[in-house]
């Protein structure tokens, strides 16, 4: 679970639900996906989420270069949704961009995305729609290679990062629109100027407001 080893230093084991569901790996030429809103709790605190055939991420799919794959999608979202197949080449309308060839898939809808396979590697899918990407509608994608894998190996294990905040996408976006550096640590802002400089003001009495410079220390 890389979203929860991510958020470890701030993992509350007592109160947070453990999301048990690990995703799974599929296989073959078909997939159903079945998106749905979900609730996680890495924190200690509920909040909105989305999950894929029950799992947050969604599972692993394992196509393999040369074969023509479909996955349907269902989505039981209130909202469009989509998926998109990041770095993968695939026909225009496959893409899951919503936009000029693909309009999302509505609510209660399914859409069946047919792909021919024609490159090999390690990728992932995220939905296009909204800020849903980052509530958990990712998942990981590996594509083995027509012919025989150059690389011998004993296991492949496919690691998916991400990390994550209780704050609402919207409202990150948001912040970082007003202010890009907004959630550097340590960074001194209009917010703790001010504060700091009440708490120095007896001081600054005495030396002049030209020394503020020189005596306004940082914690770095
Ligand atoms: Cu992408």
């Amino acid at each position: 679970m890389g979203i929860a080893a991510a958020v470890e230093g701030k993992f509350n084991q007592a109160d947070a639900e453990v999301i048990d569901h690990s995703p799974s790996v599929l296989t073959g030429n078909h997939f159903d996906l079945t998106i749905e809103p979900h609730h996680a709790n890495f924190t200690g605190r509920r909040t909105k989420a989305i999950k894929i055939n029950g799992s947050l991420p969604g599972p692993t799919l394992r196509w393999r270069e040369g074969e023509t794959v479909t996955v349907a999608v269902t989505n039981h979202l209130p909202v469009m949704t989509s998926i998109h197949w990041h770095g993968v080449r695939v026909p225009a309308a496959m893409d899951g961009v919503p936009g000029l060839s693909f309009a999302g898939i509505a609510p209660g809808q399914r859409f069946v995305y047919r792909i021919p396979v024609v490159q090999n590697g390690t990728y992932w899918y995220h939905s296009h729609s909204g800020s849903q990407e980052q509530i958990g509608l990712i998942g990981a994608l590996v594509i083995e290679p027509r012919d025989k894998d150059p690389i011998a190996y004993d296991r492949d294990y496919a690691v998916l990062l991400s990390d994550w905040t209780d704050t609402s996408p919207e409202t990150v976006y948001s912040n970082l629109k007003k202010q890009s550096d907004y959630y550097n640590f340590h960074k001194r802002t209009a917010g703790t100027f001010v504060r700091r400089r009440k708490k120095q003001r007896p001081a600054l009495h005495g030396t002049g407001s030209t020394d503020v410079g020189a005596h306004g220390h940082e914690p770095h």
